[in-house]
Parts: structure tokens; C-alpha cells; sequence
């Protein structure tokens, strides 16, 4: 199967362009930013990016990791206002911007298998047209969206069903259909931007949160719950893009280095999230031997999955016939790389 990833201009063709001369290469310096740290994993994305501008132009990258620029919300307005070339969002912050996004929050939609997940980011339609006319509307350019990860629950009382979760006050990232599905699971859903988790459970504000298992080791979400839960409900999205007006107004040759290094870099990290899942969640262990790991049975699953059919719909209610086109071509795209 052939690869969505644009070809603008054959490398043959922009080799000989350079070489009479007739392109002046301008050495530019961008700013991308992101929402996690250098070392977590859309860090090791910019940085694998930055490395691909960087050998094969003369611009320079300069990375801005989480907090260094603000919240999710903050770099998002910088990079449509043009103050950042490049910002990586999850979509569990864009649902406001763009309301389709959030169809990466109906329960169950993705698989769990790591490899139908690349094949399915890399070939989806509904990925790399559909969404691309949604993210332009917002003056985006929409270049990747890649997996982080199945997110497993982290709780102060175990979890075993949807009945585990009432009265728990449980954060969720800022997005409307994320917030119905914890209120389908039977949890009483928290929206709050990132910074406010770790200190929200160590006052009990909150009592449970969700994300990739690497991610709960790195932030230390293992000292401040005592519980992991997979349900298999979702893996974590994430989406990289450009300013419009910024990419728009690119040469040929450089709009072609950004394609060819987001593809570099999307292949890279697809392999580097192979068993990050399990070696973080040993780390955690070892951190804290008394956390208790559950991966529910189906049978245990049964009331999140009968939530989830509620969920779809009230994605579809609240995002009208745009929401369900995008919805029937994710299934669509879903069911053709299944390998
Ligand atoms: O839950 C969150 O807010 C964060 N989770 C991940 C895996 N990345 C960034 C995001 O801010």
C-alpha cells in the first residue's frame, strides 16, 4: 500500500533545480512546540524532526517542550498567531477549535495493535484529507497524527467496573466528548489542563486520571494514585502541524524537507513506542512495588463498551453530518488496514 505522505517535488528534480543555481536556499530558524518534555514521546519526535531539517537544509529548529511556553492552549494560539512554525496539540485539546477531532474519544474506535495503528495513521483518508481541510479552516496545516499509546486509567481506589467509578472525581483532558465518556463510564469527569493533575491528586481534588502508561511513569502519576487499570478503551492521539500562512508561503524544496522529515520521524517513533509500554510500567513497579496492574476481562469491559455506543452518538449529535462523515471514513479507513 502506497503512503498518504505528499511527494511535492521529485528529489531528483529539486537536486537539479540547486544545482544551477537557481533556488536561493535561505538558512531560516522555526520554533516548534510541544506538550511534553524532550524525553517523553512527542519529544523524541521534535527532536528526530529538528535532526531531519536540520541535515538536509540549513534552517535550524529550535524545540520548546511543555511549560516552557505555557500550556497545550497557549502553544496552540502562539502557532496560529504565527509566533511558532510548528506546535504539536492532541487532540484532547482541540475539541473546542475543532469539534471532529474529538471522534479520536469514542470508546473502542481504535485498535490496540500497534501495527494496524501505524498502517492506519499513515494511510487513513480521513487523516490526511478530511482532517486537513478541518485544521486549514483554522489556519493549520495539519502534517502528522501519530499514537502515544494505550491509556490505562490511575486511581486511588481500584477499578473493576463503571460502578468502581461513581463519585470519583476523575480529570480528563479539555475536550466535550471526553468529558461525556466519563460521565457514560459513571465517573464524575474533571476537565483540567495538564499542570493541574499532580497537585489535583495530592489534594484530592481529584481522585483519577487517564494516559499512556510511559507518560505515568515519567510524570510520577504513581505517586500519587495507587491503582492502574487498562480498559482498552482508547490509545492516546496526537497530531503535529504547521502554521498555514508560514507553510503556504515555503518554497517547494522546504515544504518537501517538512514532508520528508515528519515521514522520518513518524516512522521512527512508531518502532520506539514498540514495549515502551511494558519497560515504563516495569519502572513503575519498581518505583513503587505495592501499585496494583489490572487489565480487565471482557466480561469486565462489557459496561464500558455498552457506554461507548452512547458516546459515538453524542459525537454525531454534537458535530452534525461533518462529524459523522469523518466518523464513517475513520471506520472505513480502519477496517483497510487491518493487515
Ligand atoms: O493528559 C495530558 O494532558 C497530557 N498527556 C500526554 C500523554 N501528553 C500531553 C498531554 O498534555
Amino acid at each position: 500500500m502506497t503512503s498518504t505522505f505528499r511527494t511535492l517535488l521529485g528529489g531528483a528534480a529539486a537536486a537539479a533545480l540547486l544545482a544551477a543555481g537557481t533556488m536561493a536556499a535561505q538558512a531560516d530558524n522555526w520554533k516548534y512546540a510541544f506538550e511534553e518534555s524532550l524525553t517523553e514521546v512527542q519529544g523524541v519526535y521534535a527532536t528526530k524532526f529538528k535532526e531531519a531539517i536540520e541535515a538536509n537544509s540549513d534552517h535550524t529548529l529550535e524545540l520548546y517542550p511543555y511549560g516552557t511556553l505555557g500550556e497545550s492552549a497557549d502553544i496552540m494560539e502562539q502557532a496560529q498567531a504565527g509566533i511558532l512554525q510548528f506546535v504539536d496539540q492532541s487532540p484532547g485539546f482541540t475539541g473546542a477549535l475543532i469539534p471532529e477531532a474529538q471522534v479520536f474519544f469514542v470508546p473502542y474506535l481504535l485498535p490496540t495493535d500497534q501495527d494496524h495503528l501505524a498502517r492506519f495513521f499513515k494511510e487513513s483518508k480521513a487523516i490526511n484529507e478530511d482532517f486537513q481541510g478541518l485544521y486549514a479552516n483554522q489556519g493549520l496545516e495539519l502534517l502528522v497524527m501519530f499514537p502515544e499509546g494505550e491509556v490505562a486509567m490511575t486511581t486511588k481506589e481500584p477499578v473493576r467496573s463503571c460502578e468502581d467509578l461513581n463519585e470519583v472525581k476523575f480529570r480528563v483532558m479539555t475536550n466535550p466528548l471526553l468529558v461525556e465518556s466519563y460521565k457514560a463510564f459513571g465517573a464524575t469527569p474533571t476537565p483540567l489542563p495538564w499542570g493541574e493533575v499532580y497537585g489535583g491528586l495530592q489534594t484530592n481534588i481529584i481522585q483519577g486520571q487517564e494516559n499512556p502508561t510511559f507518560f505515568l511513569y515519567s510524570t510520577k502519576m504513581y505517586e500519587v494514585t495507587d491503582h492502574i487499570t487498562y480498559t482498552g478503551h482508547n490509545n492516546f492521539t496526537t497530531a503535529v502541524m504547521a502554521n498555514k500562512d508560514f507553510y503556504d508561503g515555503l518554497s517547494d524544496e522546504d515544504k518537501q524537507l517538512i514532508q520528508d522529515a515528519t515521514e522520518s520521524a513518524f516512522d521512527y517513533i512508531v518502532e520506539y513506542q514498540k514495549g515502551l509500554a511494558d519497560s515504563e510500567l516495569a519502572k513503575i513497579m519498581e518505583a513503587k512495588p505495592e501499585m496494583t496492574v489490572t487489565v480487565l476481562s471482557e466480561e469486565e469491559r462489557a459496561c464500558f463498551k455498552e457506554a461507548a455506543a452512547d458516546v459515538e452518538k453524542t459525537f454525531i449529535e454534537m458535530t452534525g453530518d461533518s462529524g459523522k462523515a469523518i466518523l464513517d471514513q475513520l471506520k472505513a479507513d480502519l477496517e483497510a488496514t487491518k493487515g
